[in-house]
């Protein structure tokens, strides 16, 4: 399972035994913590109602037309902000990005302590924000902001933070295009207005047609859309990690097999996630706004909002609501001692501007997590055990080859921390407390009946 090479030395193929051959390269697993950034015309409207009823904003469309689904009052707020006459293609003259730039934001990824991104290059309102070619023209070169916004962020992460791999989260189906008709079988794609299959989306108070503006009308929606726009991110943009969503119809064996043997002989290491459609064609799963109990041997990066329930900038949600430093902490070390990496989004306004609390609570989780980065990136779980919940106590465990972390959620009392685990030490090991210099700071330990206790200073905890 941990092959990432074809076998022997032929070449990928998109049978399955091959595909499933092909995992998540080493630089994937010791990444650990990547950025979000969900950003399109649905960053205009950018409401999802507010907590306990809060849905993704990025869905605002698709609520207004699947009223069944609408729990959280998108159509009353689109008729009472809006008016009953608004399709949603004309939010995109509002897409403007007029404050975008690109290098305060791969600087505030860097800052967060984040090792990756991955940017909503089209989400399922079909609206790219790339070049893509001759296969549509709805896309922020021809509208709204009028600007190739990945090709920027791409090269201000080349020339500003070189280090850090760069993601394209591709939807795979357009859910309005007229050509997705035909393979629009998945029960997201039937508005309430219309009948199988025919992807005609209605204002849902006119009932007049909505304009699908840009598309271009193609033979196949797969071949002639699909594929290429994936190969344009592949090979032009020169994606890392091909982040895809709502995987249903698709070419991705094909192109999965395409690009790994283009990887190889470029020297490149690229990745896939598990939404391509495509079972055995996936290196790592994507658990949304979920985190599993224990360690996963199949390597898995969970996705969420600092928002509480939305990816796109929602502005129903205060401030106090966003995941704080302590919680992105505590999320990214649970997450990490259990085989996973954190995938943490933002919400740009429909300007480029990020919400300053996105970006105070990322910088401020950053410099603990560059504090402490050996105990997390380039570490692996502990096989024995990801956590210890006792007592008050909220253990996580992490290891390298020649070092063993523990990782405490909570603050310890007293002055000795004693943890009931099979934890690997032998007599002469060193434990110190990390963040005191290079070498870290001293402790005394023992380890007796079947436990270890590691002796500090409560002062020193908190400085
Ligand atoms: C989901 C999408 O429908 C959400 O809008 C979001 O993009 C999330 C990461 O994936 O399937």
């Amino acid at each position: 399972l941990t092959a990432t090479e074809p076998f022997g030395l032929t070449d990928w193929t998109a049978s399955s035994s091959s595909l499933a051959r092909h995992s998540s390269p080493p630089w994937f697993s010791d990444a650990k913590y990547g950025i979000f950034i969900h950003w399109g015309p649905y960053s205009v409207p950018a409401w999802g109602n507010s907590t306990p009823y809060e849905s993704y904003a990025e869905w605002f469309w698709w609520y207004t037309t699947h009223r069944a689904a609408d729990k959280s009052g998108f159509y009353d707020y689109r008729l009472r902000t809006y008016g009953p006459n608004l399709f949603y293609d004309d939010f995109f003259p509002n897409f403007t990005a007029t404050s975008y730039s690109p290098k305060e934001w791969v600087d505030l990824i860097a800052d967060a302590g984040a090792k990756y991104f991955v940017l909503t290059t089209k989400h399922h309102d079909g609206f790219a924000l790339f070049d893509a070619g001759n296969t549509t023209q709805r896309t922020s070169l021809n509208y709204g902001p009028r600007r190739d916004l990945l090709k920027e962020l791409f090269d201000a992460a080349k020339e500003h933070h070189p280090e850090l791999k760069r993601g394209t989260y591709f939807s795979l189906p357009e859910w309005f295009n007229p050509s997705w008709g035909k393979y629009g079988f998945s029960q997201y794609d039937r508005p309430d207005s219309t009948s199988h299959p025919g992807i005609i989306a209605r204002n849902p108070y006119t009932n007049a047609t909505e304009p699908y503006t840009g598309w271009v009308n193609v033979t196949d929606f797969l071949q002639d859309v699909m594929v290429p726009q994936m190969d344009i991110l592949a090979y032009e943009y020169e994606s890392d990690i091909m982040w895809c969503d709502a995987g249903a119809s698709n070419g991705t064996a094909d192109f999965a097999s395409r690009w790994w043997n283009w990887a190889r002989e470029n020297g490149r290491e690229v990745t896939i996630n598990s939404r391509c459609g495509t079972w055995e064609a996936n290196d790592f799963d994507t658990p949304e706004y979920e985190t599993f109990s224990t360690a996963q041997r199949w390597k898995w990066e969970s996705n969420r909002g600092m928002d509480p329930y939305s990816y796109g900038f929602n502005r129903a949600t205060k401030d106090s609501e966003y995941m704080n430093a302590t919680t992105i902490i505590k999320t990214l070390v649970d997450m990490v001692s259990k085989n996973g990496n954190l995938l943490l989004n933002v919400g740009p306004r429909a300007d480029g501007t990020i919400p300053d609390i996105e970006m105070e609570n990322l910088r401020e989780a950053g410099k603990w997590i560059k504090y402490h980065g050996e105990a997390i990136f380039n570490t692996t779980y502990w096989f024995r055990r990801a956590e210890l919940k006792d007592d008050g106590m909220d253990i996580r465990f992490t290891q390298t080859d020649d070092a063993f972390y523990i990782l405490s959620l909570t603050k310890p009392t007293g002055s000795v921390l004693r943890i009931e685990a099979d934890i690997p030490v032998l007599d002469g090991d060193r434990i110190s407390l990390l963040g005191f210099g290079d070498d870290g700071m001293d402790l005394a330990w023992s380890f007796d009946d079947g436990a270890l206790s590691i002796e500090f200073d409560q002062d020193r905890l908190d400085e």
